[in-house]
């Protein structure tokens, strides 16, 4: 018997001993890296807000939860470190879901925390109340509801699955009534080792990279992600092969380098059939086909395609590997020089800079864009939006460097751009960060310029302002149908001088354009140009698909 209260007495001052969950989950996170995490509170977040304060994780309150999940999607990518945004109950988690959808398509490590009803209230008729773990489920690699026991267990292997192949976004559900209770005592937390998958080559992979004349390798977003430029440029030096990237790849070899053909999927992408048409061999080096299908592009020709995962459907015939980046070049070696299709590379890359420059002409999308890039040092971040300017910039932008050019083809989302900008510029507060963003993809997520003035940040947003979802409207043209359900307004979008505190610059032509982004360049606050672009352009840019 008095063994027995001894050993309760040791219990119950053990458990004292024991963080509660949200202490435990702060604690956890900000041992992990996390510095910010971003969302809208309600009320039973307000125990986890004091607790990630206090272990030094900085809160930014967003307008909307969906951009709170896009900046977590961006905050993961530039920094290498897990996001980590939070929403309230029913429509919060709904809200953040859009973005949670983008960090699972985009490949970024995000942890989505929601506040969900007590076990009592799960499955009841009440305000705000649905079930969260089956809204997340199609959205996430795993989700959970947390719990006293199994806090460290879930949080710990929530950080695991979230950072291993693919990245992507966990779900965490906290029940309302979790907070200030303390976790229980110890658990085993199972770890989940994520070494690269063991490989194997088949022999007819071998003998295809040896035997082929005139090959084409296609870099894809797990390359860009896993930063296998520098391997893959030192692999060109001496096999000089052309290259051919996915839109989220651009920058893995400079836009100058002489096997740099072009961009896929992106305006005038279509010029590199001359190139992808002559290939005996296609190569997709961490191609992830999330942003574009080999269906969609590929000559039938053979396939070897390398990746960290594998993918599930390839074109008949098609030969994989699945292996991590350190292995890829390793892989390749069989693979000989093509000069024939290098310079067929070089055609290709010059055609499609003759074209763009072509369409400079005016005051059209590429003229605002060639003067950003002309005036903006290389270090600048540019985050895009979605829609034809998206096309535009993919394929025009020189990009130098990784994480300079910040965009979503997974999920593609518009309003992804200014919240990505807004995530960008809390990462980097020295270099310039400009948001090139349609009219319509601008005003899904406007309420976000009030979180660039709440948190004291300078980004500069373009808004290609041609009145239409013109991505819409030329598709509508490909099937011969009239303008319908595209035409945003007429006049200027803003019709004033201010948006939520920040500056407007409106801009109608290039010189226009030169003198607004000298302004915002000196300018120590949010600078939004409304650049009045004639859209026209884009029609002749856009590729069929
Ligand atoms: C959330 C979301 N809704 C709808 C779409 C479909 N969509 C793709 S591009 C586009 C038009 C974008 O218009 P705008 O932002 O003005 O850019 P523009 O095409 O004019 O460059 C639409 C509606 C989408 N990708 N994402």
């Amino acid at each position: 018997m008095v063994f027995f209260f001894h050993c309760l007495i040791t219990f119950v001052s053990e458990q004292k001993k024991m963080p509660t969950v949200e202490d435990y989950l702060a604690k956890t996170l900000s041992d992990h890296g996390v510095r910010r995490f971003f969302g809208i509170p309600g009320g039973p977040s307000i125990p986890y807000l004091e607790a990630f304060r206090k272990a030094g994780i900085e809160f930014i309150l967003t307008s909307h939860e969906a951009s709170a999940a896009v900046m977590a999607d961006v905050t993961a990518r530039l920094t290498g470190v897990t996001g980590v945004c939070h929403a309230t109950f029913g429509p919060g988690a709904t809200n953040l879901s859009t973005g949670v959808g983008g960090a699972l398509l985009d490949r970024s490590p995000v942890l989505a925390l929601t506040s969900e009803m007590p076990d009592a209230w799960l499955g009841r008729t009440a305000q705000m109340n649905i079930d969260h773990q089956a809204l997340y489920k199609p959205l996430t690699k795993a989700t959970f509801r947390l719990s006293a026991e199994n806090a460290r267990e879930v949080i710990g292997e929530s950080l695991m699955i979230a950072n291993r192949e693919y990245p992507g976004p966990v779900h965490i559900g906290l029940s309302s009534d979790l907070a200030e209770t303390r976790i229980a005592s110890p658990l085993k937390t199972s770890k989940v080792a994520d070494h690269s998958p063991e490989y194997r080559i088949d022999d007819r992979v071998r003998v295809l990279l040896a035997s082929s004349r005139r090959p084409v390798i296609a870099a894809g977003l797990t390359a860009m992600r896993k930063g296998a430029g520098d391997g893959l440029r030192k692999f060109l030096e001496t096999c000089e092969v052309p290259v051919v990237v996915t839109p989220m790849a651009k920058g893995i070899i400079p836009s100058g380098h002489p096997s740099y053909a072009g961009v896929l999927f992106h305006a005038l992408s279509d010029r590199l059939k001359k190139l992808t048409q002559e290939a005996d061999l296609v190569i997709g080096l961490g191609y992830d086909p999330v942003e574009y299908n080999y269906e969609s592009w590929l000559p039938s020709v053979p396939l070897v395609h390398i990746d960290t995962v594998a993918a599930d459907v390839l074109p008949a015939g098609a030969m994989q590997v699945v292996s991590g980046p350190e292995s890829w070049f390793k892989i390749l070696a069989p693979l000989r020089s093509s000069p024939q299709m290098v310079s067929l590379a070089r055609e290709a890359r010059e055609n499609m800079s003759r074209e763009l420059k072509s369409a400079i002409n005016g005051f059209t999308p590429a003229t605002a864009l060639s003067v950003l890039r002309q005036m903006l040092p290389d270090e600048t971040v540019v985050t895009a939006d979605v829609g034809s300017h998206l096309h535009l910039v993919g394929q025009m932008w020189d990009v130098t460097d990784a994480g300079k050019l910040i965009m979503t083809n997974g999920w593609s989302s518009m309003g992804f751009g200014l919240p990505a900008a807004i995530a960008a510029a809390l990462v980097n507060r020295t270099a310039p960060v400009v948001c090139v963003t349609g009219d319509g993809g601008f005003m899904m997520n406007a309420g976000e310029m009030m979180t660039a003035r709440r948190y004291g940040l300078k980004i500069i947003v373009v808004v290609l302002s041609d009145g239409e979802l013109n991505l819409i409207r030329i598709k509508e043209s490909w099937k011969n149908v009239n303008p319908y359900g595209t035409n945003l307004y007429s006049g200027s979008l803003f019709g004033s001088e201010t948006f939520m505190g920040a500056e407007v610059i409106h801009a109608t032509g290039r010189k226009g354009m030169q003198a607004a982004v000298s302004r915002a360049l000196l300018s120590d606050r949010s600078v939004i140009i409304e650049a009045a672009v004639d859209p026209a352009v884009y029609s002749g840019l856009i590729v069929k698909s």
